[in-house]
């Protein structure tokens, strides 16, 4: 791998936006995920190796420190930033179509509920994970996921939900769509929502965490 992938990688891993950035304090005035992506892409090389080489693996590996209780929201959240900072070069050529990605994610917090820091989380790592996200926000009503159904065919959605209340929005969303869109794909997660509740109401997978949600999106890559 060349070893400005290595750097970029490094940079998402440890939440290192760009140069300004002073986080985390042993990279500070050390050019970030923002500087070396433009350089990669000036230097030449792909935005699919990028994304593959650069990001996807580091997004991995943050994924996988989360999962084991080694780095926390506030860390999860600078890798994020990074990683967003990325992004903002790379997007262009993913929407031109000049790069490929490995399929549609759709996700929102379902209907009454405004919780979306997890959300955001999980559609970030998906982001990273090679994935187009389409991001519908929080209070999402059914409709709007049968609308981007219409708009993505063959797009996988994901609804999140932190509230018990709200948990029964969730089944009725889930209940709804597979009523119309049997073939479709539905992730869930949320703190309130167990293994249990996914068979019961129909969903097709239950992810307790972000990097989970990844994994089984691999599984359904085209
Ligand atoms: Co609210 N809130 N809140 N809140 N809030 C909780 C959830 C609560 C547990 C607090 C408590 O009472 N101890 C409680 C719910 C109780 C219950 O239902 N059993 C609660 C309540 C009651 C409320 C209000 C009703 C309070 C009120 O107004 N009386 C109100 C409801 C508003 C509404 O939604 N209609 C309310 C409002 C708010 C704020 C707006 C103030 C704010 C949200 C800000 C925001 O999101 N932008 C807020 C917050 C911050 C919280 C707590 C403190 C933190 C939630 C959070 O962000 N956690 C929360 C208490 C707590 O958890 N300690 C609480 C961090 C986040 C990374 O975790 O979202 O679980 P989480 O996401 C995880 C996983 O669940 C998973 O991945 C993430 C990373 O691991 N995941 C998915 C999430 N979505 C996924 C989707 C997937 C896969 C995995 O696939 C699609």
């Amino acid at each position: 791998m060349s070893s400005i992938l290595e750097q970029i990688s490094k940079c998402i891993e440890f939440g290192k936006i760009n140069k300004e950035s002073p986080y985390p304090p042993d990279m500070k005035g050390q050019e970030g995920a923002d500087e070396l992506t433009k350089k990669a892409l000036d230097e030449g090389i792909g935005p699919n190796e990028i994304l593959e080489n650069g990001l996807i693996p580091a997004m991995g590996i943050v994924g996988n420190k989360f999962s084991k209780n080694e780095i926390f929201v506030p860390q999860m959240l600078m890798s994020a930033k990074a990683m967003g900072s990325a992004m903002h070069h790379l997007r262009p050529y993913f929407q031109s179509g000049e790069a490929k990605r490995k399929g549609v994610f759709v996700i929102g917090t379902v209907s009454g509920d405004l919780h979306d820091i997890g959300k955001n989380l999980v559609a970030m790592m998906i982001e990273g994970g090679g994935w187009e996200v389409i991001d519908l926000g929080v209070d999402v009503p059914t409709e709007k996921f049968e609308l981007s159904i219409e708009q993505y065919p063959g797009c996988i959605i994901g609804l999140s939900a932190l509230l018990t209340t709200t948990m029964t929005n969730m089944g009725n969303t889930v209940r709804e769509l597979k009523a119309k869109y049997a073939d479709t794909q539905i992730l869930i997660g949320g703190a309130p929502v167990t293994q249990e509740y996914c068979k019961e109401i129909g969903a097709n997978f239950y992810a307790p965490d972000p990097q989970l949600a990844v994994d089984y999106l691999n599984t359904q890559a085209s």
